[in-house]
């Protein structure tokens, strides 16, 4: 069934990477002329505006061990949580998800949120780095590379716990795509996990489309509702000079535009994100933040011309 209406929420998240400046991705998006896009593909908007940052304090204790910002990234997800559940209910059966970045830790939220909104829920994650450190193994202390292990039951009770349940998503039911930088700890981690892994060389040799929208059919066959979670950075550097974490050997901007085309088109996904967008590290002529406004709307206009089956 083609969704009719969009229920679009930013998210302002920021706090969980480590260059500051994605947490002004969604207001740059709408500058940008998301919205007008996506209403002249025929869809109803039902704009839910940006969930803002959770407001700063020097003297909120951190109660983490190796997570930055920790009581900025708890409260900012449990925000998030609760605002997917509150449109959730309001929802049509038919009505898309759409959810615009922010930095990668926002996926802690979205995904508890749609946890508890739905009975099995699958993910096709679409990045140049898996997310799937803890604070053991995390180089950093960025959150944002730690959102898909504790949505998968790893990492810190805290964050674990915003869904109803721990784990939010059973690792079988996630397939990870694009992955060209991951650390020693991450790869034992995901080694050790029932997630579906294809990096960057191993993607391409499996079919870069194929791979992907077999998974979604997969995913589609078993689960209620499947959501894609996509950043940027999967991009190869050059093409997206406006994110926090480049990385070399990614997709071209053709590759990703053909692969959320087709992806859209299988009439699968019941949900996206679109995350770490940093307009602040964007050229002049703001290239990356037209590049992601264009995917979104390529994977959406899919969406209204489906394929059968
Ligand atoms: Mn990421």
């Amino acid at each position: 069934m083609s969704p009719r209406q969009i229920k679009l929420l930013g998210i302002a998240a920021g706090g969980g990477a480590g260059r500051q400046g994605a947490e002004d991705g969604p207001h740059a998006l709408r500058e940008l002329g998301l919205i007008d896009g996506l209403a002249r593909l025929g869809y109803a908007l039902d704009d839910l505006g940006d969930i803002p940052g959770v407001h700063e304090t020097y003297w909120a204790n951190n109660p983490a061990e190796n997570i930055k910002n920790m009581p900025r990234v708890l409260q900012f997800n449990r925000h998030i949580h609760d605002c997917i559940r509150g449109a959730w209910r309001q929802r049509q059966t038919d009505d898309f998800l759409l959810f615009i970045g922010g930095d990668h830790s926002l996926a802690i939220g979205t995904l508890a949120g749609l946890s508890d909104c739905c009975e099995r829920l699958g993910l096709i994650w679409i990045d140049a780095h898996a997310d799937f450190n803890t604070p053991v193994t995390s180089p950093s202390g960025n959150a944002h590379g730690m959102s898909l292990a504790v949505a998968c039951g790893h990492g810190h009770l805290e964050l674990r716990s915003i869904a109803a349940s721990d784990p939010m998503i059973e690792e079988a039911d996630v397939h990870v795509f694009g992955c060209r930088d991951l650390d020693a700890g991450e790869i034992d981690a995901l080694n050790d996990s029932d997630v579906h892994l294809l990096e960057m060389p191993q993607w391409r040799d499996a079919g870069i489309i194929d791979s992907v929208i077999a998974a979604a059919r997969t995913l589609a066959n078993t689960c209620d509702h499947v959501h894609l979670s996509f950043d940027i950075d999967v991009l190869d550097s050059p093409f997206v000079p406006g994110t926090g974490t480049p990385v070399v050997g990614g997709l071209t901007q053709t590759e990703a535009s053909e692969l959320l085309q087709a992806l859209g088109a299988t009439g699968v996904l019941s949900s996206a994100e679109f995350v770490e967008y940093n307009p602040h590290l964007d050229n002049a002529d703001r290239s990356t933040g037209h590049l992601t406004r264009d995917l979104i709307e390529g994977l959406l206009a899919a969406m209204t011309n489906q394929s059968p089956g």
